[in-house]
């Protein structure tokens, strides 16, 4: 696999997170958010870590730009922590916060990066969780205020833009298992988070066109590729159930302006998105975007029967679908026991485009956790890894070569971060972040995906001048 094997213009980029990396939670006028508050409930982080001080990104910013473009790649996607801009959700920009996005894209655009900002990425404010959080209609109409001070603030060196990243975390994962921040176990009500963060995303989008016309805006679903166990109609009815609110729950609205109304009926909520989401609200959602963010990670096959821990377990995040079950196939797992399956990638890709022809495509997240083991010369082997994104990488040209609109693909994760309720158990960097001296080595992974940006051998030569 070669870099010339992507179509010219094609971006290569890497991601991260601002609760993932930054850590300085408490300086230059950052509130509170609803990650500070869910991290410092017992048990709710595996390993009792909080995202303090995460990877020190903060204060080691320029070093990690000059990372980023020593790898060799096109654009940076981060994302910007709203407690940094509005400490409580409300109110005028911190001049302190926007201070340190302008830095961030700035020393970008000098290393010839692209910036591509992602303005929610699950950090609300805690101040808004008390009113209700996503809960509450008005957290959208908050998210479209910041949104529209920040691209006012950064639009001269910030062109690409993402409302949301996986609205389908925040919600079911936030509001229904309560497994992710704020920990809410609200059942079905979770699905009326969904829209309100849906919503968010459509006025967000008003705001930045009527702030920043020429911006490149666009919002990041997490989609998997589902299928069912066996051809009964249990099982095919257990696909269609989580297809419909892992994927089309949200890519319908998006793209079509309307939501499934099988999802709704599983749901029980039909009642309150007739009276709840009028049309203007989809009219909103499903204003024409520049592009669709996709992170893919893995397929779910699925059948019909209650998971055999349900009841020890965290409440579903599948609710009103709760007698399904995620089989495990025998296929190989990365560390977070997520079946991999690069050809999956092709499939939501055409998923989306099915609903929307044409429309640029991105993945704006994919890669793996496993357990990486620093050997006695300070080297990061990681073939597993390395495997995983070349597989994937291949998956992108089969894409491309068969029609589909993929325009880049950006690598989860930079470094090794706060991997939420996992702590800093789970390592998806391409390069390695000694917690205690915050010393970054790029892994073996790191070495090949320079090699694929700039040609065989260039991450030796790389490393060679880094050594002086
Ligand atoms: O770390 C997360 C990221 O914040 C959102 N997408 C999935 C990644 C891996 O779990």
């Amino acid at each position: 696999m070669r870099r010339s094997d992507l179509p010219a213009g094609f971006v290569l980029g890497t991601a991260t997170a601002a609760y993932q990396i930054e850590g300085a939670t408490q300086e230059d006028g950052r509130g509170a958010s609803i990650w500070d508050a869910f991290a410092r409930v017992p048990g709710a982080i595996a390993d009792g870590t909080t995202g303090e001080p995460a990877d020190d990104h903060y204060h080691r910013m320029p070093e990690d730009v000059a990372l980023i473009a020593d790898l060799g790649f096109d654009a940076y996607r981060f994302s910007i922590a709203w407690p940094r801009i509005q400490a409580d959700g409300t109110g005028p920009a911190n001049p302190a916060g926007i201070d340190f996005y302008r830095r961030l894209a700035e020393s970008l655009l000098e290393r010839g990066v692209t910036p591509w900002a992602t303005l929610y990425h699950w950090d609300l404010p805690q101040a808004l969780e008390e009113r209700g959080g996503w809960l509450e209609r008005d957290a959208a109409s908050r998210f479209a205020d910041y949104a529209a001070q920040v691209t006012d603030q950064l639009g001269d060196v910030i062109t690409d833009w993402i409302t949301l990243n996986e609205p389908w975390c925040s919600s079911f994962l936030g509001y229904a298992s309560g497994v992710h921040a704020p920990g809410r176990n609200t059942g079905a009500r979770s699905a009326q988070a969904a829209h309100h963060l849906l919503l968010g995303h459509g006025l967000g989008l008003e705001a930045i066109r009527a702030t920043q016309p020429e911006a490149r805006v666009g919002t990041t679903l997490n989609l998997y590729s589902v299928r069912p166990a066996s051809d009964s109609e249990a099982d095919r009815d257990a696909a269609r159930r989580i297809d419909g609110l892992s994927n089309r729950f949200f890519l319908d609205p998006v793209l079509r302006g309307t939501y499934p109304e099988d999802v709704l009926d599983d749901l029980g909520q039909a009642s309150w998105f007739a009276e709840h989401a009028p049309s203007d609200d989809l009219r909103r959602i499903s204003a024409p975007i520049d592009f669709l963010g996709i992170n893919y990670y893995s397929r779910h096959t699925v059948a019909a029967g209650a998971e055999s821990d349900a009841v020890d377990g965290p409440p579903s995040a599948y609710p009103g679908s709760e007698d399904v079950r995620f089989v495990r196939t025998g296929a190989p797992v990365t560390e977070m026991g997520w079946e991999i399956h690069p050809d999956g990638m092709v499939d939501v890709l055409r998923q989306a485009n099915e609903l929307a022809p044409g429309l640029p495509l991105y993945i704006t997240e994919n890669g793996a956790a496993y357990a990486d083991q620093v050997d006695a010369a300070g080297e990061i082997a990681d073939p597993e890894r390395t495997a995983y994104l070349q597989t994937h990488v291949e998956a992108c040209r089969s894409a491309v070569d068969s029609g589909l609109p993929l325009a880049g693909y950006f690598i989860w994760s930079l470094m090794d971060n706060f991997e939420w309720a996992w702590g800093y158990s789970r390592r998806f960097g391409i390069v390695h972040v000694d917690y205690e001296t915050q010393r970054r080595t790029v892994k073996h992974s790191g070495r090949w995906v320079t090699d694929l940006l700039r040609g065989e051998g260039a991450a030796e030569a790389a490393a060679q001048l880094r050594e002086g």
